[in-house]
C-alpha cells in the first residue's frame, strides 16, 4: 500500500519525515494540504488535529513526525533510521530539536521576515497556539534566540568533531533528520539568520551530506483521492497494552498538549507506551484507525 503523506514543501517537520523516506529509499506520494485552515481533507482522516505532517497507510493515519517515523521503522526496518544502535536515545532527540531548538529557529525566523508574513497566516498561527502573534516582542528576542539557535547548532558540530560522516556514525539516521529540519527552515526561509550558525566547524558540510540523501522516490495524489484510498481500505488489525486494558474498546479523547489541541474522539483499540490508536468512522472516510504519539498527548475518557 502507498505511503501518503499529508504535508506542504515549506513546512520543517515535514521535512524531517522527508529525509527519512530518502534514508530509506522509499516511495511516497504527497498529499499537499493547505499551509492555514481549513483543512476539511484532512480533518475527514484524523478526526480533528491539523497539524502537518501526516502519514497516511491505507485506513491507518499517523499523527506527528515522531509517531510517522516510529511507524516507518517498524515496517521498513531497512535501512534502520538508529545506525548507531541507540534507538531509545536517537528518538528522544526529538525532545530536544523540535521543541528548544525548533523554537529558536522560527523566532528568529519570522522575526526576520516581518512584514512578509501575511495576515491570514498570523491570524491561522495565532488560533493553533492560542498566543498573540508578536512582532516586536519576536524582534526584541531575537539576540537571545539567534545565541540559542547557535547553541544549538554548536552540538552538531560538536557531535562532527571527530570527522564522522553522520551525526550517528557512518551512516545517516534520524538524529540527522532531526536536527537537519531545522537548519534547513532557517536556511530556506530567512538565510540571513543562517548567519548564527554557518561559521561552525563541519556543519556545512555535513548540511550538504544530509541534503544529498534526498527525499526517496516522490510521487503526488491529490487531497480527494486519498480520502477515497481510505475509504477504500480496512485499518489494520491493533493491540491494547495491558497497562491499558481499562480503556479498551471505550471512547478516548486524544489531544496534544502544546498547541493545536483539538480533540480526536474515538474507540482505543490499540496501544503502547509511545501511541495510542483510536478507531472512528467518517463520513467520507469511512472507519479509519488514528495513531497518535503518547509523549506531548493527553487521553481523557468522557465519564
Ligand atoms: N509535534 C508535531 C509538530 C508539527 C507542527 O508543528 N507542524 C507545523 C508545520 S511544520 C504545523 O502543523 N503548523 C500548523 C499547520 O500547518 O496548520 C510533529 O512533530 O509533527
Amino acid at each position: 500500500m502507498t505511503i501518503l503523506l499529508h504535508q506542504y514543501d515549506t513546512s520543517p517537520f515535514s521535512e524531517k519525515v522527508r529525509v527519512c523516506l530518502g534514508i530509506k529509499q522509499l516511495d511516497w506520494a504527497a498529499v499537499d494540504q493547505p499551509v492555514v485552515m481549513p483543512k476539511p481533507d484532512l480533518l475527514a482522516l484524523t478526526g480533528g488535529y491539523r497539524r502537518i505532517p501526516v502519514m497516511q497507510i491505507g485506513a491507518d493515519i499517523y499523527c506527528d513526525s515522531v509517531l510517522i517515523v516510529r511507524e516507518l521503522e517498524r515496517r521498513f526496518p531497512e535501512p534502520t533510521l538508529f545506525p548507531s544502535g541507540t534507538p531509545g536515545l536517537d528518538q528522544a532527540s526529538a525532545q530536544w530539536t523540535d521543541r528548544g531548538f525548533f523554537q529558536s529557529a522560527v523566532t528568529v525566523i519570522f522575526a526576520g521576515l516581518g512584514d512578509a508574513v501575511g495576515e491570514e497566516f498570523i491570524r491561522d498561527r495565532e488560533a493553533l497556539s492560542g498566543q498573540p502573534f508578536d512582532p516586536a516582542a519576536m524582534r526584541a528576542a531575537v539576540p537571545h534566540m539567534a545565541a540559542q539557535l547557535r547553541a544549538h547548532a554548536a552540538l552538531v558540530s560538536e557531535q562532527l568533531a571527530d570527522g564522522r560522516t553522520f551525526l550517528s556514525g557512518d551512516r545517516p539516521g534520524l538524529v540527522d533528520a532531526n536536527a537537519y529540519c531545522n537548519l534547513w527552515f532557517v536556511r530556506s526561509f530567512h538565510e540571513p539568520a543562517a548567519a548564527a550558525f554557518e561559521d561552525l566547524p563541519g556543519l556545512g558540510d555535513w548540511y550538504d551530506r544530509v541534503r544529498a540523501i534526498g527525499h526517496g522516490q516522490r510521487s503526488a495524489m491529490s487531497r480527494e483521492d486519498a480520502v477515497a484510498a481510505a475509504a477504500d481500505a480496512t485499518p489494520e488489525p491493533g493491540e491494547v497494552a495491558p497497562a491499558d486494558t481499562a480503556l479498551a474498546g471505550r471512547e478516548v479523547t486524544v489531544s496534544a498538549t502544546d498547541y493545536g489541541r483539538d480533540p480526536i474522539t474515538g474507540t482505543l483499540v490499540g496501544s503502547s507506551p509511545h501511541h495510542v490508536a483510536i478507531r472512528r468512522e467518517d463520513p467520507r472516510a469511512g472507519a479509519v484507525v488514528v495513531h497518535l504519539p503518547r509523549i506531548g498527548f493527553a487521553i481523557t475518557t468522557s465519564a
